[in-house]
């Protein structure tokens, strides 16, 4: 049988956690992305951390960054 990670401690996903049979995925919501790779987003894992254990400040394919949207602003002088 499958074991809910979810129901404990939201699986380590800082934010939304989905459990799945035999694994569980994080995903995040709006404007957020997961951290996937280190020095994503310009986010790097903490020196001294490896991004693979629960309580790092960046935990991979766990938290959620900011998402990087490039804004297509162009500002005219006529
Ligand atoms: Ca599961």
């Amino acid at each position: 049988t499958d074991a809910d990670e979810c129901s404990s401690g939201n699986g380590g996903c800082s934010q939304n956690c989905t459990n799945t049979v035999g694994s569980y995925e994080c995903s995040c919501g709006d404007g957020y992305e997961l951290y996937i790779e280190n020095g994503q987003g310009g986010y790097s894992i903490a020196s001294g951390e490896t991004g693979d254990v629960a309580g790092d400040v960046l935990h991979l394919n766990h938290s959620c960054i900011r998402e990087f949207v490039l804004v297509n602003s162009l500002h005219m002088c006529l």
